[in-house]
């Protein structure tokens, strides 16, 4: 009925009829093109205060803002983990990470976490006819056990259902600091091979813990392995100099291969993942960007971050593709300041609230973990606007399918494409979310409701509340978006059905 009613409304929107008969290339050439271009942003750790867009007032964001104000802003948009790996698990798959064991916060040399068999997002759509691709951060695993850098990289992305990818194996304070395009390390010399671990040191090679006199940014917790460009990362690799990344250039790196993929794909459907590295640890962008923010490195990477939006988005328009592409920006997970690495993020972070009113972080169940900005813009077709509608990045894969008209390959995915089209001002009713470490909470309307987990209340290692109570916790976050006032004990009947609901669900 659900999916009934939403072709319905599609079509009285009229996208059906004009994506149905869109195919203005010439005559004979992609006879089968209906599909518009599909664009994912997703940035590293940003949070929903970070954007002028969602109130920020002390970090500029204009080339976001444009983005914003070309289309939908979400305010209730999340991803569905508060920390990477499991967030973006859920985002390529549809699927909650918390089914799978492994989707936790992985090292650089983990095998590849995404079943090869499984119909992923990327592969849907390349069943669709989309020539799909992802640019920048990973995370999610390479390879089947043992990876051999020096050679053919694999299973990893090609093999989940991306017609190319130029990645980083994990995160940018994680070995190996390469860039991998479709499978190979970029730029690698044979004479001076590759390896890693994350066991052991290799002898002679700088590491954070006994070269310190050799780093220019200084440690608060971890990330006391290998030295690369001077900033120590977490792991140990040996070899392969020349190919190793300067954190400086990575923005430029992506936006280059980014902008070809747009490029060389802008006559036939293409799909991109495009996984920005900021404002993730080691924060240090491009010099142009240095102590613009008045925030230091952290407020700086934003301001990268922006300006690739930016320029992406007019290569974009320059090549014609506007009104044919829908683009998505949000984040993989909440914000923090302190991530292990002594920039300065919380000194001088002022006044800016990087978690907008919400409580929390990264890595907390508290809302800020996962509530994240949430954009998306399809000139021409979404009016632009506000919604109030409870989207998750791991609708995509649904709301995708339905664009598409593909079977939707998993029923953790909900199609919320009308409310993503600014059709319907209904999105989920209910969304399970996580720490990032299998803790799960729920969300029903403006309600959450987090089950009673014993632990520590902070972690301090980031000061950052971890949202564990022995208590049940419920809050109404339209009347209390700052999660200050637990109604679970007036509200009990509907805690306890809250929590039955997630638990059926698990
Ligand atoms: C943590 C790292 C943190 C960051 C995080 C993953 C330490 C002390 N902390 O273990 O710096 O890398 O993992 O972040 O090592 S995420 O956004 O990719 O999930
Ligand atoms: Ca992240």
């Amino acid at each position: 009925m659900k999916s009934l009613h939403h072709l319905i409304s599609l079509a009285a929107s009229g996208l059906l009829l004009q994506t149905a008969c869109a195919p203005k290339m010439k005559a004979g050439r992609i006879e089968s093109r209906k599909n518009p271009n599909i664009i994912i942003l997703l940035a590293d750790d940003l949070g929903y205060g970070d954007l002028g867009c969602y109130g920020a007032s002390k970090l500029k964001t204009p080339g976001i803002d444009r983005l914003a104000a070309s289309g939908l802003r979400f305010t209730n948009g999340y991803c569905t983990s508060a920390t990477s790996t499991p967030s973006r698990y859920a985002l390529i798959t549809g699927r909650y990470p918390w089914r799978n064991e492994r989707a936790r916060v992985l090292p650089g040399d983990a095998p590849l976490l995404v079943d090869p068999e499984s119909t992923t997002m990327p592969r849907m759509l390349k069943n669709a006819g989309y020539t799909t691709g992802v640019v920048g951060k990973w995370h999610l695993g390479l390879g089947a056990g043992k990876v051999d850098w020096n050679g053919s990289i694999s299973p990893g992305p090609n093999e989940v259902g991306f017609n190319y990818s130029y990645i980083m194996a994990a995160t940018n304070d994680r070995c190996p600091t390469v860039f991998i395009e479709n499978g190979t390390v970029a730029g690698l010399d044979p004479a001076d091979p590759i390896e890693v671990s994350y066991k052991q040191n290799y002898p002679g090679e700088p590491t954070g813990k006994d070269n310190p006199d050799q780093i220019r940014m200084g440690l608060t917790q971890g990330h006391a392995g290998t030295i690369v460009n001077g900033i120590s990362r977490i792991g140990f690799m040996k070899g392969g100099k020349k190919a190793r990344w300067t954190d400086e250039n990575m923005a430029d790196t992506f936006l280059l291969k980014a902008e070809k993929f747009i490029e060389n794909n802008r006559n036939r459907p293409f799909f991109l993942y495009y996984a920005l590295h900021e404002p993730h640890v080691p924060r240090v962008p491009n010099h142009k960007f240095i102590g613009k923010s008045g925030l230091g490195p952290r407020g700086d990477a934003i301001l990268e971050a922006d300006w690739v939006v930016g320029e992406f988005m007019k290569k974009l328009e320059l090549l014609g593709l506007s009104n044919n592409t829908m683009v998505i920006f949000t984040s993989d997970n909440g914000p923090v300041l302190d991530d292990g690495y002594a920039d300065r993020a919380v000194e001088l972070n002022g006044d800016h609230t990087p978690w907008g009113p919400m409580r929390g972080g990264k890595y907390s169940l508290l809302d800020a973990g996962t509530h994240v900005p949430f954009l998306v813009s399809w000139p021409g077709k979404i009016k632009p606007g506000v919604s109030d509608a409870l989207v998750c990045q791991i609708d995509f894969t649904a709301s995708f399918a339905e664009l598409t008209g593909q079977p939707n390959p998993s029923s953790d995915s909900e199609n919320v494409l009308p409310a993503l089209l600014g059709l319907s001002s209904d999105g989920r009713n209910s969304l399970i979310l996580e720490n990032g470490s299998g803790k799960t909470l729920i969300r029903e309307h403006e309600w959450v409701m987090i089950p009673d987990y014993p632990g520590e209340p902070l972690y301090k290692a980031v000061n950052i509340e971890t949202g564990f109570s022995s208590e049940i916790q419920l809050y109404n976050l339209r009347s209390d978006p700052g999660q200050k006032m637990n109604l679970a004990k007036p509200e009990a009947l509907r805690a306890g059905r809250m929590k039955e609901a997630m638990l059926k669900t698990r």
